[in-house]
């Protein structure tokens, strides 16, 4: 049996580090759509890793194609120098983006993908006579991931005010969630989406100027904050007041993209068009760190006709642009994608997944059901004095049950991998379904953390007896 490993060292990310490391959850291995803990249980992955394993864990195509590039060109300067397969990988995503956005900048993550994009709207106005646009305006409960750009422009509070006052120049439209109208709507909701979208031009560009703005960075669908969806309507209005004034459209499709919503993009999927599209996570299945942004024709080659010959026309870029090794792993998936059609797959399985989410209306605590493509969000009533503590348990629950979900604030999140099979859909909905029904009966008890995952607290109590006794010996 593997030991369990020092813990002090190790800060986790957006995670309660003392709690964590009073009850770790540790993966061992995955295949497939399933985990397997490191104490032996299997474990079924309803969020595929984090929104990000869309072709299932353990893909053999891609781990070849990872271990090849690794013993062949492990790394090639980024900058003034490349390799063939940076090219290869654009060329591929860009048939697979929407037509027209199909000039692409690599880079490590979808929060680095965010930062680049915006860097790169601001300067397309600098480079074509505008330098003026200079304000970025976001959305409330977005999330554009956390360096300082996508913070900013990023409209979850818990995420911002621990760091300052991020970049000047920034506003935030309302968020689209309406519980008290659009409650258990299957899909988008069918009121209102003009009206939150006209907003955007009766009162951020009223205030700002529309002249002075360079871009609206929004989600298709917003995924980090709870899933919170864009009413009918909604993102075109946004794009017909941006073609309006000049101000260019960033679609964050770190989650929407790769076949989530049923189709390749939230593009596809809503028939509207950005100018700038990011994307990460599905880009190489989760196994290698990558993000790419996708930018439209037009403004790449303004960069390229009014700078200076010879001069770099963007100054910007990281170490890991087109990683080779991330190059490769992103060629293989995208030829899965191609191949498997992911995004039709999980088109033909989101009806069913429907019926299956909504079916948990009515049970205890559950205040709204939303859902696109494969990805659901269940809210819950939140118990006043614990935040958040109803959705944990819930986690813990489902954790025991061998389901893994995810929760954040009251929402748990569902969006398993696009491999993911009808009767493993019902696993999923019928074992929250058996959590919440058992933490109604528990009451106060069920919130109590220290009762559950026993098992993993009796096995990191059964090695650290054999650790201590091994010092003593
Ligand atoms: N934009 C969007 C729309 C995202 O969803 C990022 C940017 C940042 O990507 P990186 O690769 O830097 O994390 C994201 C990431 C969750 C969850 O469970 C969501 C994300 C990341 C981790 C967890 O909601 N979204
Ligand atoms: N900090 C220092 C001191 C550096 O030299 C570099 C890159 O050369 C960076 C940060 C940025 O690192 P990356 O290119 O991996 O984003």
């Amino acid at each position: 049996m593997a030991t369990l490993p020092n813990l002090q060292h190790y800060w986790l990310p957006f995670t309660a580090n003392r709690q964590f490391k009073s009850m770790p959850r540790l993966f061992k291995a995955a295949k497939g759509n399933y985990y397997t803990t490191i104490d032996d249980r299997t474990l079924l992955d309803a969020t595929a890793g984090l929104w990000c394993v869309a072709a299932g864990h353990g893909r053999e195509e891609i781990a070849s194609a990872a271990a090849h590039q690794l013993r062949t060109l492990d790394y090639a300067p980024a900058f003034q120098c490349s390799h063939p397969l940076a090219f290869e990988a654009a060329e591929k995503l860009a048939d697979y983006m929407p037509k027209g956005l199909d000039r692409i900048f690599f880079t490590g993550s979808g929060s680095e993908s965010v930062d680049t994009a915006l860097k790169i709207a601001l300067a397309y106005h600098r480079i074509t006579g505008n330098p003026m646009r200079n304000k970025l305006i976001g959305r409330e409960r977005g999330y554009h991931g956390v360096n300082f750009g996508g913070v900013s422009v990023g409209g979850i509070a818990g995420n911002r005010k621990a760091f300052g006052n991020g970049l000047a120049g920034v506003d935030h439209l309302r968020h689209t969630l309406d519980i008290s109208r659009n409650a258990f709507t299957r899909g988008v909701p069918q009121d209102g989406g003009i009206a939150l979208a006209n907003e955007f031009e009766q009162r951020i560009t009223t205030l700002h100027d529309p002249s002075t703005i360079a871009a609206l960075i929004v989600e298709p669908m917003q995924g980090s904050a709870g899933v919170v969806l864009p009413p009918a309507g909604y993102l075109q209005r946004l794009r017909e007041i941006c073609d309006k004034y000049g101000i260019l459209l960033i679609f964050d499709e770190v989650i929407t993209g790769f076949g989530r919503l049923g189709t390749k993009f939230g593009v596809d999927y809503f028939g509207v068009m950005p100018d700038i599209l990011t994307c990460a996570k599905g880009l190489t299945n989760g196994a290698i760190p990558m993000g790419a942004v996708a930018v439209k024709t037009e403004i790449h080659d303004a960069f390229m006709a009014n700078s200076a010959p010879n001069a770099i026309e963007l100054p910007h870029g990281y170490t890991y642009t087109a990683h080779p090794v991330a190059c490769a792993a992103a060629v293989a998936m995208l030829d899965i994608f191609n191949s498997e059609k992911l995004e039709e797959r999980a088109g033909s399985l989101s009806s069913h997944f429907e019926q299956a989410a909504h079916s948990l209306k009515g049970l205890p605590f559950v205040k709204d059901i939303r859902n696109i493509g494969l990805v659901a969000g269940i809210e819950l009533e939140p118990t006043p004095e614990k935040p958040g503590a109803r959705a944990f348990a819930t986690y813990l629950k489902c954790y025991e049950m061998g389901v893994h979900v995810r929760f954040t604030g009251d929402v748990i999140a569902i969006s398993p991998p696009l491999t993911i099979e009808k009767n493993e859909i019902d696993r999923i909905f019928s074992t929250i379904a058996e959590a919440l029904t058992s933490l109604a009966k528990e009451g106060d008890a069920g919130l109590d953390i220290s009762q559950y995952l026993k098992n993993e607290q009796q096995w990191a109590a059964h090695q650290l007896e054999i650790q201590q006794q091994a010092n003593l010996e």
